[in-house]
C-alpha cells in the first residue's frame, strides 16, 4: 500500500445541481485528502483532448460537448491506493451498475453524464493531474 494522488472531476451535471459539497464529504469521508481543487470551464477542444483515449468512440462528441457544457470542479485526491479507492466512491461507469451508496448511485443522471471523472491507473493520473496542475498547486 503507498500514499498516491489522482485526479477527480465533479462534472456539469453535479456542479449544476450544486452537489460539488455532497461529493466532496464522500471522498473525505472514505479518506480521500482534497490537495488542489479548482472550478473552470472547459473548451470543447480541450475536453476533447482530456479524454483523447475516446475519440473513436461513438459517444466522444456527446462526451466533450458535455464536459464543455458548464463549468466543473477540477481536484487532486490523496491517501492510501487513492487511485483505486477513488474508482469505488465513484461506483461504476453506468449508474444502474453502480454499488449503492457510491456517488454515482446516488447522483449520476445517466451512463454520460455520471457526475464524476477519476483516473484509472498511476500513469494516467499522473498525465491527468499535469494536464490541470502546476506542482506549486498541489499542497499535500
Ligand atoms: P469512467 O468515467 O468510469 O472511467 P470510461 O473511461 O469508460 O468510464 O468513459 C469515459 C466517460 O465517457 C464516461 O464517464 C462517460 C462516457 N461514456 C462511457 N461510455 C459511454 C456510453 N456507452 N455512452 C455514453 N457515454 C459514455
Ligand atoms: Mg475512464
Amino acid at each position: 500500500m503507498a500514499t498516491e494522488r489522482t485526479l477527480s472531476i465533479i462534472k456539469p451535471d453535479a456542479t449544476r445541481r450544486n452537489l460539488t459539497g455532497k461529493i466532496n464529504a464522500k471522498f473525505e469521508d472514505a479518506g480521500l485528502r482534497i490537495i488542489a481543487q479548482k472550478r473552470i470551464q472547459l473548451t470543447k477542444a480541450q475536453a476533447g483532448e482530456f479524454y483523447k483515449v475516446h475519440a473513436e468512440r461513438p459517444f466522444f462528441d456527446e462526451l466533450t460537448t458535455f464536459m464543455a457544457s458548464e463549468p466543473v470542479v477540477v481536484q487532486v485526491l490523496e491517501g492510501e491506493s487513492a487511485i483505486a479507492k477513488n474508482r469505488e466512491v465513484m461506483g461504476a461507469t453506468n449508474p444502474a451498475e453502480a454499488d449503492a451508496g457510491t456517488i454515482r448511485a446516488e447522483f449520476a443522471e445517466s451512463v454520460g453524464e455520471n457526475s464524476v471523472h477519476g483516473s484509472d491507473a498511476p500513469e494516467t493520473a499522473k498525465e491527468e493531474i499535469s494536464f490541470f496542475f502546476s506542482g506549486l498547486e498541489l499542497v499535500g
